[in-house]
């Protein structure tokens, strides 16, 4: 048995599990919940039903230690019943209070029926049921307690999805997992169980639509072959209430149709669009529909041919319409000739559409005003379109943020953006109380953790909890996450927790503190390029962005610079522009500021720059302490098996450990890379001594300025 446990561990925790490992609770534990659930009570008629049955069988047998006995109608004391109305008469007369569940809505229930105790996994439609078996088992993984159990949930947003920016040929921009999950050669005739697997943690998650390609789109994904294998991949995740989307490039009429014009007017055009939606639709009947990006980054759109964005996506959205489909039309736009602040871009090409859309057009609108930085405002278009259902991008890929070997936690970035006041009409309305939906960039690939990092699986898992309800805290998540990934025990939560909550504070020091934003390096984003200057445009430049010189730092984009903060509702924008009111972490992103400006420490500016630097360092130095903290107990190679029947404090598995600790290393070397060449460069600008203490960076400027990095990974292209 030991020996079988010992095998078993060596590929178990390589972090292909993810969140749903199930391992052996403490014996106790599981007897007692044993004890409480009794004999399992599923309908298994349809294929989420049987998705739910397997799920729950799964988790009892890893979490307890053997399978649940699985029965057609309650017999014994105890009971775990799951289903609907429909599915099963147990449920039947819980009709009425679920009305208000919604679809996707379930009730997790302790009661007494016909003098047995039951727990009750409830819910209107099988998907609910399912749900519902993913929340029961998180209570059970993480070690809760089930009496007097009563949970009622409803998703608070529609559509929560994730966006793969996969390639055909299988690269994934700004990926950094591996290749694509969809290996689009062996589809539809090869359904890698993966795709099962993929399916199985968004929908512990709530998740419920994929858009499968990249937004720079090939045409290519709407041609019958490639439609083909897309049906194959939507017939493996419907039973996980998954709906597949396909960016659509807005120039396939041209480029598949043989026409000579994508213009949104012409009837040529409409009738294709309305043709290929109906051949979409026959192969996938339940299609979500389109993500587009047009006018944006040299893709194509409705302006080429002097059309608004308004009509290019209700274009769209007529053909899609009639099968009950949306157009997620994004609006990342910021054009070539026009020499704006590109902060305001997006707003000012966006503002006047609200109210021209279809009904079934959602717009979908990155965080922040630029463009998934560690830190930014939130986006001004939300709360300034009421008539237009918003959907909110967030990056889950840390593109900006240290790829996948920093540790950076991006609940509380997720969760300052989702609770920050637009004053929208004046009164309280956070972006998270609006939105339609939110999508998220995903950070999944072929590798074997999915996510090119255990704890890059945090923010997976993150994303998701947030799609289904935008105010639960970043800290509980973290916990939850922290439970079922690595170990209940409160001695490995809590550090770990701690880390995590520190994370992403410590990326925007070592990075892009105080407001500063997009210094990374020139195209792949690795490593830091303050510096950056010239090329095709002075917005992809970093010295557009700090605007540095000899006297101070930073963007004014108050009425005496850009004047972005006038697109923020009158209450927003009267304090980002006062520089006695600005949060001081936004400071450099709304005002260009004297370096001798005297900060909320006491110090001026430039100290305070080169201090939250070093400060960044040093939060990295800690998080890898708290993580040597935790290290597996001498002789213990195999802790998290052994942990289920004899607690080994403090100690996780060696196998993950090792991992997260060479890639501690790794981000350390960077941070300090980091810090050491803003400091050289920022300090070539003020011409000012470092601060006492600081150190001097060991090299010259020119140093940092000449290493080159032609093949880091994700690159666009
Ligand atoms: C930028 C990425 C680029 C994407 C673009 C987008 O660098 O690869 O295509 O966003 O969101 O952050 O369209």
């Amino acid at each position: 048995m030991a020996l079988l446990a010992c095998t078993g561990s060596a590929h178990a925790e390589d972090g292909y599990a993810l969140w749903m490992r199930y391992v052996p609770l403490a014996p106790a534990l599981a007897a007692d919940y044993r004890t409480q659930l009794g004999e399992v009570v599923a309908p298994d008629q349809t294929p989420t039903q049987r998705a739910a049955r397997e799920e729950l069988v799964r988790g009892l047998t890893g979490l307890l230690g053997r399978a649940p006995r699985m029965q057609a109608a309650a017999a014994g004391d105890h009971a775990l019943v799951l289903g609907t109305p429909q599915s099963s008469a147990l449920i039947a007369p819980f009709r009425d209070e679920m009305a208000s569940l919604g679809d996707d809505g379930y009730l997790l229930r302790r009661t007494r029926i016909g003098g047995r105790d039951v727990l009750l996994v409830a819910a209107r439609q099988d998907i609910g049921v399912l749900y519902g078996v993913f929340h029961l088992l998180r209570l059970l993984q993480t070690g809760a307690s089930l009496n007097a159990l009563e949970v009622r949930e409803s998703p608070r947003v529609r559509l929560r999805v994730l966006n793969h920016w996969d390639n055909l040929d299988g690269h994934v921009e700004r990926g950094y997992a591996g290749r694509s999950l969809w290996d689009w050669q062996t589809l539809p005739e090869w359904r890698d169980p993966r795709y099962t697997d993929y399916a199985r943690a968004n929908a512990s998650l709530g998740i419920n639509g994929t858009v499968l390609n990249n937004v720079n789109a090939s045409a290519q994904s709407l041609a019958p072959d490639y439609l083909a294998k897309a049906a194959a991949l939507a017939d493996v995740f419907r039973p996980y209430g998954i709906r597949v989307y396909l960016s659509a490039r807005f120039s396939a009429p041209i480029e598949l149709g043989g026409l000579k014009t994508a213009d949104p007017l012409d009837p040529n055009v409409q009738r294709w669009w309305r043709d290929k939606a109906d051949e979409i639709y026959a192969r996938i009947p339940d299609f979500g529909g389109f993500l587009v990006k047009a006018n944006s980054e040299g893709q194509p759109g409705p302006q080429d041919y002097g059309r608004t964005h308004a009509d290019g996506a209700n274009l769209l959205a007529d053909a899609l319409a009639p099968h009950g489909g949306v157009v997620m039309w994004r609006a990342f736009v910021y054009a070539h000739e026009v020499p704006a602040d590109r902060a305001t871009q997006a707003y000012t090409e966006f503002f006047g559409l609200d109210g021209a859309f279809r009904p079934n057009v959602i717009l979908q609108v990155k965080n922040g005003p630029i463009d998934f930085q560690p830190r930014e405002p939130f986006h001004p278009l939300f709360g300034a379109m009421p008539r237009t259902p918003l959907m909110l991008e967030v990056q889950i890929t840390k593109e900006y943020l240290g790829f996948a070997t920093h540790l950076v936690y991006l609940g509380p970035l997720f969760e300052e953006v989702l609770q920050s006041d637009t004053r929208a009409r004046g009164e309280r309305a956070t972006v998270a109380q609006s939105l339609a939906g939110m999508a998220g960039v995903a950070n999944i690939g072929s590798d074997r953790t999915w996510s090119g990092s255990h704890f890059d699986q945090a923010n997976w898992y993150a994303f998701g909890r947030l799609a289904w309800n935008p105010d639960q805290s970043a800290r509980d998540i973290a916990a939850d996450w922290a439970a079922m990934t690595f170990s209940p025990d409160p001695e490995v939560v809590a550090p770990i927790v701690d880390m995590m909550m520190a994370s992403r504070e410590a990326v925007v020091n070592y990075m892009t503190p105080l407001g500063l934003h997009h210094l990374m390096a020139r195209g792949h984003h690795y490593g830091p390029g303050p510096w950056v200057d010239g090329g095709p445009r002075a917005d992809w430049t970093a010295v557009y962005y700090h605007r540095a010189d000899r006297d101070g730092i930073g963007f004014d984009r108050t009425a005496r610079g850009s004047n972005a903060v006038a697109q923020y509702a009158p209450e927003v924008a009267a304090k980002y522009a006062d520089l006695a009111q600005v949060p001081e972490p936004l400071l450099l992103w709304f005002h260009h500021v004297p370096w001798d400006h005297r900060m909320a420490s006491g110090r001026p500016l430039w100290d305070e720059l080169v201090a939250r630097y070093s400060l960044g360092v040093r939060q990295v130095q800690a998080m890898q302490a708290t993580w040597a903290s935790l290290a597996p107990l001498p002789g213990n190679a195999n802790a998290s098996v052994e942990r289920g029947s004899a607690p080994l404090l403090g100690s996780i598995d060696a196998q993950r450990h090792e991992q997260v600790a060479a890639y501690l290393k790794i981000q350390l070397r960077e941070a300090q890379w980091w810090r050491d060449a803003s400091v050289a460069y920022f300090q070539s600008i003020s011409g000012r001594p470092l601060p006492p203490g600081e150190a001097t960076p060991p090299h010259p400027l020119a140093y940092y300025e000449a290493l080159q990095y032609p093949s880091a990974p994700g690159d666009g292209r």
